[in-house]
């Protein structure tokens, strides 16, 4: 088998109502989707994504610059593709748009393995575990009041969920303590509550508010402050009993490597289209083992099932909804755990006529 062809479509996907997290303005996601084509018939597809669509023709670009690596080549050489980008990439950058287009082809090419194999991808990695604890982070943003936020967290319940995260950086702390205070109370101690600070925060500001957020028994408390600090966090970890888990921001092995020699979390957050894709997503899943360490999955919810499958010290998987209406196929929450897809690769499908609506 051989590539034979590579597509790529832009398009934007608006929200219902614009979205803030303590440092996002969010109205929509632009997406590139890539397909990348064999001579057996068999195409792979995923994508990347930017915040409100801003300069989404340079991901679309980088990918495309990429041609020459992929044409003509046995998509089963996943391995020599992604080192192969890598090297060529040396000058221009190994975090950014380069490591995100990088990223989209390597996991389109396992999405190809996987159906040249006739395989779901978490079995042909190798699986130890058919659904995965799940949990809600498409609302309770920052810009809800809270009467807000407990209405939400009721819709969430009803869907399913028994888990869910809220975005903490108010301008005043107690605003964070009582938002996080009013949701406990409404949604009860049985259901698990997460907050995210988005980075807001100084070290001395973020162990303040933590201490005070101790009471209400919260999973994790996620990025307190700038992702580059790895030292702040790691004074905010051991100033709190609450675990920190952060990494969402961070780019490949070497990102992952750095958070975890500093100590700076608990939990450690890969992001598919960051850390370079599923092969580099096992890669840093293995490390942080070696390290005792649990992973949760950023959200490419529908990407990262198969990660989940076969990652044993992976704990839980984003639900960010956003992205469904690319697909054919749906994810169903199910007290609180969504099922590993036994289809064939991924295991979800572009759908092309709902995509139409959404090109640029
Ligand atoms: C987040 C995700 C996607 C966009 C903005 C913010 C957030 C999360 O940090 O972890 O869900
Ligand atoms: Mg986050």
């Amino acid at each position: 088998m051989i590539i034979s062809g590579l597509t790529t479509r832009v398009i934007e996907l608006p929200f219902e109502k614009p979205i803030k997290t303590a440092i996002h303005d969010m109205r929509s996601v632009g997406c590139v989707l890539l397909t990348i084509e064999t001579d057996e018939g068999i195409t792979g597809e995923s994508y990347l994504f930017a915040l409100n669509a801003v300069r989404i023709k340079a991901f679309d670009e980088m990918i495309k610059g990429f041609t020459p690596h992929l044409i003509g080549k046995d998509p089963h050489f996943i391995e020599a593709i992604w080192q192969d980008i890598w090297r060529e990439i040396n000058p221009t950058g190994h975090k950014g748009v380069t490591v995100s287009a990088l990223s989209t082809i390597d996991t389109a090419l396992w999405d190809i393995v996987g159906k040249a194999a006739n395989l779901p991808l978490h079995r042909l990695f190798g699986a130890c575990r058919s659904k995965i604890k799940t949990y809600a982070s498409g609302g309770l943003w920052l810009a809800q009041n809270i009467d807000e936020l407990i209405e939400e967290a009721h819709i969430f319940l009803q869907q399913g969920h028994r888990s869910m995260k809220l975005r903490l950086g108010s301008k005043d702390y107690k605003d964070d303590v009582e938002r996080v205070k009013q949701l406990r109370g409404a949604i009860g101690s049985d259901v698990e509550l997460m907050a995210d600070l988005n980075q807001a925060l100084t070290p001395k500001q973020a162990i303040k508010l933590g201490k005070e957020l101790q009471e209400f028994d919260l999973l994790w408390l996620e990025e307190p402050v700038p992702a580059y600090d790895l030292v702040g966090h790691s004074e905010v970890r051991q100033a709190l009993d609450m675990p920190i888990a952060s990494g969402e921001t961070e780019y490949t092995r070497y990102g992952m490597r750095a958070m975890i020699e500093a100590k700076a979390c608990d939990i450690l957050m890969p992001d598919l289209q960051r850390i370079g894709g599923l092969s580099e997503m096992r890669k840093v899943a293995h490390l942080a083992e070696a390290y005792n360490l649990p992973i949760s999955t950023h959200i490419f919810t529908e990407q990262s099932l198969c990660i989940a499958g076969s990652v044993e010290n992976c704990i839980s998987i984003e639900h960010m909804p956003w992205y469904a209406p690319l697909f054919n196929e749906k994810i169903s929450v199910v007290d609180g755990y969504i099922d590993i897809p036994e289809r064939p690769g991924i295991g979800f499908t572009f759908d092309d006529n709902a995509i139409k609506k959404f090109l640029i």
